[in-house]
Formats: C-alpha cells, sequence, structure tokens
C-alpha cells in the first residue's frame, strides 16, 4: 500500500491566536491609580478561592507585558484576544478617569502591534469596578448599564485607530448567575431567580451599549461581537431526531442570551418558564440589545450528549462517573462541543461569522526534572478538538478564527493558581515563562494552518 497524507487544513485567512484577560494575568492590582474589582473583593473573603490566591501579582504581566508579545511573536501568534481592565480606567467604575490607566493600555496596544500582533479587545471580562457593586449592586441595576456605556465610549474613542475588532462581553451566564446566583464568582451572591435575570438583563443592556460605542467610535473597519459561552448540546447519535433534540435543547438553555440579541424579544417560553421571577425591562431596552453585530464569539469547553426522549423531547443525558474530564473536573473530553456550538448558532440564528474565542484545557502540570514541560495530554485534547472544528468548516459552517485559551498559565478565578490552561508554564515565583510541548505543537498549527 501507500501512505497519502492530507493534511486537515483551515480556509486561507482564518485567524489563528492566544486568549487572556486583563485580571487573570496583569497583578499590579492597585498600582497607578487601579481601583479594586469584585475580584479583588471576592479573593479575600475566606473559603472562595483555592488557596486564598489573590489577583495581585498574577503574571505580572503589567511589567512584563514587552517580554510576553516577544515571547508570543516568536511562538508564531499573529492575534491575541486581550481585555481592559475597567476599574483601571475608571477606578469607581464611573466619574473620575484614570489617566495613568489609559496610557497603560496604549503602551501594551502598541507593544502588541510592533510584535506584529493584532489585538482583539474585550471590554469586560469580569472584574466590575467594586464601587458600583457597592453602590448600585452592580450587575443588579441599569446604572451599571449606563456606567459601562460611558466606560466603553472612553476605551473606543482611546484606542479605536488602532484596535479594529471588539468584544463586548465574556460569558454573561458566568457574572450573573454565578455571581448572583450561586455564589461560585465574585460578587458571591446566592440570590434570587427574579434578581438573577435582572443581571442578565443589564449586562444585555451593556452589551448594547458597547455595539453602539463600536458604531460611533470606532472608525473605519471596526466590527463588534459578543463571546458567549453557550451550552453546547451534542446529538448522541448523528440522526434527525437526535440532532433535532438537540437543537431545542440549545435554544431552551441559551434563551436568557441569544434569543434577545438574536430575535430582539425574550421568547415566551423563557418568559413563561420565568413567570414573576422574569426581568423588568423598559420600552427601547430590547431594541437596544439586538442591535446588529458583525460575528459571535464562541467560548467552547463542555457539550452535552442529548437524545429524543419522549414524543421526540429533548432528552439531556448526565456524563456517566467515568467520563474523562481534565485536572480542572468541570473540563469534559467532548470535542464534539467544537463541531455542534458553532453549527447550532449557525442553523438557529443564522450567524454569520463565528470565532472560537475560547477553547483550552486546565491541568495541574508540573515540569520535568530537565524543565521540559510535556504536557501531550493538553496537546491530544486541543487537537481532538480542532479536529470537530474542521469538520464543521468542512460541512459549511461559517468559523472564522480560533483563539487557545491561554498563553501562560494564569489566575483560574476561584481555581486560584494550581490549575493551569497555558501553553506556556507561568513559574509564579520567578516569573519565567516556558513553553509547554502544546506551545511547540500549536506554532506548527498556526504556521501550517493545519492540524498537525
Ligand atoms: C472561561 O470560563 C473564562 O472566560 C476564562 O476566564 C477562564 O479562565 C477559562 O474559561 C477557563 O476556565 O463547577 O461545574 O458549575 C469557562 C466557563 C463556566 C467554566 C463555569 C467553569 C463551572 C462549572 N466556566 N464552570 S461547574
Amino acid at each position: 500500500m501507500s501512505i497519502n497524507t492530507k493534511p486537515l487544513t483551515f480556509p486561507k485567512n482564518f485567524i489563528w491566536g492566544y486568549a487572556a484577560a486583563a485580571a487573570q494575568i496583569e497583578g499590579a492590582a492597585f498600582t497607578d491609580g487601579k481601583g479594586w474589582s469584585i475580584w479583588d473583593t471576592f479573593a479575600r473573603e475566606p473559603g472562595k478561592v483555592h488557596n486564598g490566591d489573590t489577583l495581585d501579582v498574577a503574571c505580572n504581566h503589567y511589567k512584563l507585558f514587552k517580554k510576553d508579545f516577544a515571547l508570543m511573536a516568536k511562538l508564531g501568534a499573529k492575534n491575541y484576544r486581550l481585555s481592559i481592565s475597567w476599574p483601571r480606567i475608571y477606578p469607581n467604575g464611573t466619574g473620575e478617569i484614570n489617566q495613568k490607566g489609559v496610557d497603560f493600555y496604549n503602551r501594551l496596544i502598541d507593544a502588541c502591534i510592533d510584535a506584529g500582533i493584532t489585538p482583539w479587545v474585550t471590554m469586560f471580562h469580569w472584574d466590575l469596578p467594586q464601587q458600583l457593586e457597592t453602590d448600585f449592586g452592580g450587575w443588579r441595576d441599569r446604572r451599571t448599564a449606563d456606567a459601562f456605556a460611558t466606560y466603553a465610549d472612553t476605551i473606543v474613542q482611546a484606542y479605536g485607530d488602532r484596535v479594529k475588532n471588539w468584544i463586548t462581553l465574556n460569558e454573561i451566564v458566568c457574572f450573573t448567575r454565578l455571581g448572583y446566583g450561586n455564589g461560585q464568582k465574585a460578587p458571591g451572591l446566592k440570590l434570587s431567580d427574579q434578581v438573577v435575570n435582572q443581571t442578565f438583563h443589564t449586562a444585555l443592556l451593556a452589551h448594547g451599549h458597547g455595539i453602539r460605542a463600536v458604531r460611533e467610535f470606532g472608525g473605519k473597519g471596526a466590527r463588534v461581537g459578543l463571546t458567549d459561552n453557550s451550552e453546547i448540546y451534542i446529538p448522541l447519535t448523528e440522526t434527525p431526531a437526535d440532532i433535532e433534540a438537540a437543537k431545542q435543547a440549545f435554544v431552551t438553555a441559551n434563551a436568557r442570551v441569544l434569543e434577545p440579541i438574536y430575535r430582539g424579544k425574550y421568547s415566551s417560553e423563557y418568559l413563561r418558564e420565568a413567570g414573576s421571577d422574569a426581568p423588568v425591562f423598559e420600552p427601547g431596552d430590547l431594541e437596544h440589545i439586538s442591535r446588529p453585530t458583525d460575528f459571535l464569539g464562541m467560548n467552547v469547553y463542555n457539550g452535552q450528549f442529548v437524545r429524543a426522549g419522549k414524543r421526540g423531547r429533548p432528552e439531556v443525558l448526565p456524563y456517566p462517573p467515568s467520563f474523562p474530564t481534565a485536572d480542572a473536573a468541570w473540563l469534559r473530553h467532548t470535542p464534539q462541543a467544537l463541531y455542534w456550538g458553532p453549527r447550532s448558532v449557525a442553523e438557529i440564528y443564522g450567524v454569520k461569522a463565528v470565532y472560537i474565542t475560547e477553547n483550552g484545557a486546565g491541568y495541574f502540570d508540573e515540569p520535568e526534572e530537565n524543565g521540559e514541560v510535556l504536557d501531550l495530554h493538553r496537546r491530544d485534547y486541543v487537537r481532538n478538538y480542532l479536529c470537530e472544528l474542521h469538520r464543521s468548516i468542512r460541512d459549511g459552517v461559517p468559523v472564522k478564527g480560533y483563539f487557545l485559551w491561554s498563553f501562560m498559565d494564569n489566575y483560574e478565578w476561584e481555581d486560584g493558581y494550581r490549575c493551569r490552561f497555558g501553553v506556556v508554564y507561568t513559574d509564579y515565583a520567578t516569573q519565567k515563562r516556558t513553553p509547554k510541548a502544546s506551545a511547540h505543537w500549536y506554532t506548527e498549527v498556526m504556521k501550517q494552518n493545519a492540524i498537525v
């Protein structure tokens, strides 16, 4: 026989890059006038974060960003999704602007571009200014969305000459339901369903303002979208009945965010189920929330399996106990999520451009004696997911780019520093960066525009 290898090649102009977020890497939590964020507060509450880890120093990217961009460029990245810290720009969330914070991101963005890397900027990745929580109740109150509007105007005006790709919010559910509903994330509250639904609505209002700011001040070629971590459903078998069940499960589970954004209304199913817990809103809110976007960002980690149950109704299957996970115990090995996630939004909402704004794997990596970090588990994990992404593109789903989470190990929120998502190892004691095996592999993927 003769072996005929055909690499799984991605479309021309496919975007490859890394993703990170300000609070998780910058450190310098109280430097140059930065205000407290709700995470600075939360991390200091006993028992909330693994090992009591704080964001105070993190990867010290605030000081080391030039070196970090040099390494990123050396490893072949041409795109980088970063976020701006709201409390650096407005220490109290609103009111007085902090020029030193504005200047920092000018230097950061310039250094990024100088390294040959295109910045993709998330306006909000969870680090809400503490003062907005204290004064307004944070996302419970629409004054927080008004404050966000001013903040968005400010950063788009400041950086819009160089930044052309904007993401309004990262994963609404994580800073609403998980922050105000089950208390797992900052501000760590356990409030009623009505309040939680209201926090979603406030977040959607902020998203609308992010779009408006980019349209108003973004200049030529500016584009904007949301990053959502939609619940993803994988049909147990790829038969019409299970595929239809997965589609229905997707619509129901993501109704709070995707229906108002793409259909300009809360679905009757959602309103019926919410009953008196439905969010209160004002005339014009839904028009504002459903302003057209240019793309949808999707953070893809888990998918849940679904089959057609009684009368075709979706039956979501639990993960059996032996189902493989990463060391991040919540993270299942479900590569098909990277097929069904993008396909679902394209089919259901007609989304014309999807960027995978995050995908990656969290493990408790440690270096070998010779200093090498042999994360073959992460390499395999990502590779399997990418094969499914390739399949979705082959089937006609408009996926335009992929950002690996993350460049270097960083502050993994309530899991602290133990859980590492980087392809570059961070030694927190020395701030030394060491590319892991997966980094070298991903360099080749980006370079060859193919799964190697
Ligand atoms: C993303 O969230 C974040 O955007 C990023 O900042 C983060 O570092 C990265 O992923 C890796 O975690 O305990 O079973 O209830 C990922 C979405 C949703 C994952 C909530 C953890 C808790 C699941 N997260 N989830 S569970």
